[in-house]
């Protein structure tokens, strides 16, 4: 399909509560969205950067400019057959792999309509509902975490995960635990250890987790694996999976043995299936994270979760427990615990196009 045109948005966007996490607070969230035309259809993507580096070294900004200043000018235009030709014309631009999947996932959206078929079904998915849990910010005190977990408890959510720092893991997570004693359960570093806090870990290791998320350095595998060797408990990957070859050595070391799948961090859908299909090879779990999406983002990651191999609830909670009014009309809401993909041809959404234009702050507009 010919790239005819490309249209890039930023929105300003406000989460309904403040997010904390190991790197930083966030509640004002600058949201690049991108439709991309071919032969009268459009496709959808959101990129998943945040404001400030801290997850990431990509940001809003460097996704702008390097949508504007590299990859739309080697896209657009251009007829691709599939996403793996996309990537291959991106394939000189080393890393900026939100950049790279704003559009690959637009693309996927595009060919899925030409194709009249679910996006689900065109990856090769095989269900339509998944068990989601939810991602609980580091609160002002333990009482008021119990309460956070009280309310998604009753809502129905699979399992609770609990940002974790330094002077905020093993207390908390022993009341947690202490006041849920059959609840899945699992924590979040944020890459906010190292190696010499392992006592941390021996402590959490009592508690029966699911998995403890990205403890060590956001590069690191070889720390992992020696902190693995002496726990009980799956490390989960998050920040150190760039790729299917990081998970193939990361699972190959035992640095980890849950891997967490955010799409955008390893360029995209292509690459995500890839990485699922390595980690499905080692039997290792997978579940699809979150980055705070919008219904774009949100969308595409129910897509994503219809893989075989997406066996943990993942972090697609609904989209009212982030925003008052969403991006698109589909209502992306998780009924006891369990998200729906939105039915319909490729991402299967519907844009309210005059929210977007009133959230808009920058605009450009790219043609063959
Ligand atoms: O590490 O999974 C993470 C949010 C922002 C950046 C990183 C992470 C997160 C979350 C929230 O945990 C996931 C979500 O609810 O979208
Ligand atoms: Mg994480």
């Amino acid at each position: 399909m010919k790239i005819e045109r490309i249209e890039v948005r930023e929105l300003l966007t406000k989460l309904k509560f403040k997010f904390q996490t190991s790197f930083g607070t966030e509640q004002e969230l600058r949201k690049i969205i991108l439709t991309v035309y071919s032969e009268g259809l459009e496709g959808y993507g959101e990129s998943t950067a945040h404001n400030f580096p801290g997850y990431s070294y990509e940001t809003v900004d460097t996704n702008w400019d390097i949508l504007r200043n590299d990859i739309i000018p080697l896209t657009i235009g251009k007829d691709f057959k599939t996403p793996a030709q996309l990537l291959t014309s991106l394939k000189g631009i080393r890393g900026h792999n939100m950049a790279v999947a704003t559009l690959e996932t637009a693309f996927w959206d595009l060919q899925a309509k030409a194709a009249n078929l679910p996006l689900w079904v065109l990856i090769g998915g095989e269900r339509t509902q998944h068990p989601v849990g939810i991602s609980i910010g580091i609160q002002k005190s333990i009482e008021a975490t119990i309460a956070q977990a009280e309310k998604y408890i009753d809502e129905g959510y699979k399992r609770l995960k609990f940002k974790i720092k330094p002077g905020w893991d093993v207390k908390l997570m022993r009341a947690i635990r202490k006041e849920f004693p059959d609840m899945p359960l699992t924590v979040d570093a944020n890459s906010a250890y190292k190696l010499t806090d392992a006592r941390v870990f021996e402590g959490l290791d009592e508690l029966g987790l699911d998995y403890i998320e990205q403890p060590l350095a956001y590069d690191d595998l070889i720390d992992h694996r020696k902190l693995q060797a002496i726990l009980k408990t799956p490390i989960c990957l998050d920040e150190s999976i760039h790729s299917a070859e990081d998970a193939r050595k990361g699972l190959e070391m035992d640095s980890g043995r849950v891997i967490n799948i955010k799409l955008a961090r390893v360029r995209g859908l292509l690459m995500a299936r890839r990485t699922h299909d390595v980690a499905y090879s080692f039997g290792a779990p997978v579940w699809c994270g979150g980055m705070l999406e919008l219904g774009i983002g949100r969308a595409t990651n129910l897509h994503l979760s219809s893989l075989k191999g997406f066996s943990l609830p993942g972090d697609t909670s609904s989209a009212s427990r982030y925003w008052h009014e969403d991006i698109v009309t589909n209502k992306l809401e998780a009924i006891n615990g369990i998200q729906s993909i939105p039915e319909g041809i490729g991402l299967g959404i519907e844009l309210r196009h005059d929210l977007i234009e009133s959230l808009t702050v920058r605009k450009e507009v790219f043609t063959a």
